[in-house]
């Protein structure tokens, strides 16, 4: 199964190119650490994609919060990614028409399709979510994500939106890389990865925000992550570098663990 296959033999099964490029980085860094670097100055994202890029086989943006965005910060990032071997996440969300998210997804001032590896997608709008990101990128070696449950307390995916949303992703195995989700049966298939954010080694959640915290060790073990998020945990670590090596360790080692049982 899917839990049970090293990262090796997945890649082979993967049909997106993204997603077999990612888990090749994997293997070869040892990672399956994505940092979400949700940071709101160029030079501290750069600073970060310095000192945490080593460890990290994901490094995920939120580039609409940058104060001083410009295409320079875009350069830099792709020239630190090229530098520790890290694929780029913009975590945009899509959540439009397709028209709409063509849109979103090429123009506009931060043109994400022409430098972000992979983007993230709500299935909401339903299929044409994704027929719309596909009809900006012909010829690009691009990927998405699709959210299919979330890690906030109260969120609304249901059981049925769950299983409607992978039905979805059925249907555009080219495009779709992976499934952001919580919960260890929801990705069968092994050429998917699946990307599961709420991991904290100190907190069991983040006060009023909503926000629900579990450990390396229980993300990948037992809510079937392949690849961990991990935002304040490290950047808001008195030294970043040293936290993301603590948290690369430890989600190493729980998927080792995980592909020996
Ligand atoms: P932190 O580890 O600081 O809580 O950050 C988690 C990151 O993962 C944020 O960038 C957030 O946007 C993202 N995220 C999440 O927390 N839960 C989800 O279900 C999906 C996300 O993309």
């Amino acid at each position: 199964s899917r839990l049970t296959l090293p990262f090796t033999a997945r890649a082979d099964q993967a049909v997106n190119p993204v997603a077999a490029k990612l888990l090749k980085v994997m293997v070869s860094k040892q990672s399956n650490l994505c940092v979400a670097a949700d940071v709101t100055s160029a030079s501290r994202l750069i600073s970060l994609a310095e000192s945490a890029g080593p460890y990290v086989c994901l490094f995920k943006t939120h580039i609409d919060i940058v104060e001083d965005f410009s295409p320079q910060l875009i350069q830099d990032l792709l020239a630190a990614a090229q530098k520790h071997n890290f694929l780029l996440m913009e975590d945009r969300k899509f959540a439009d028409i397709g028209h709409t998210v063509s849109l979103q997804y090429s123009q506009g001032i931060h043109k994400i399709s022409s430098w972000a590896d992979l983007v993230t997608v709500h299935p909401i709008p339903g299929e044409g979510v994704i027929t719309g990101l596909k009809s900006a990128v012909t010829n690009l070696h691009r990927g998405c994500f699709l959210v299919v449950e979330m890690s906030s307390a109260g969120n609304l995916a249901s059981p049925n939106y769950v299983a409607s949303s992978m039905e979805i992703s059925k249907k555009h195995p080219d495009f779709v890389a992976g499934i952001v989700c919580q919960t260890s049966g929801t990705v069968q298939n092994p050429g998917l990865l699946q990307l599961t954010p709420g991991v904290s080694l100190d907190c069991q959640n983040d006060g009023h925000l909503g926000q629900q915290y579990n450990s390396p060790e229980d993300i990948v073990m037992s809510r079937g992550a392949d690849i961990a998020v991990v935002g304040r945990g490290i950047i808001q670590a008195t030294d970043p570098a040293q936290a993301a090596q603590e948290y690369r360790a430890k989600l190493w080692a729980a998927y080792e663990k995980r592909v020996s049982s």
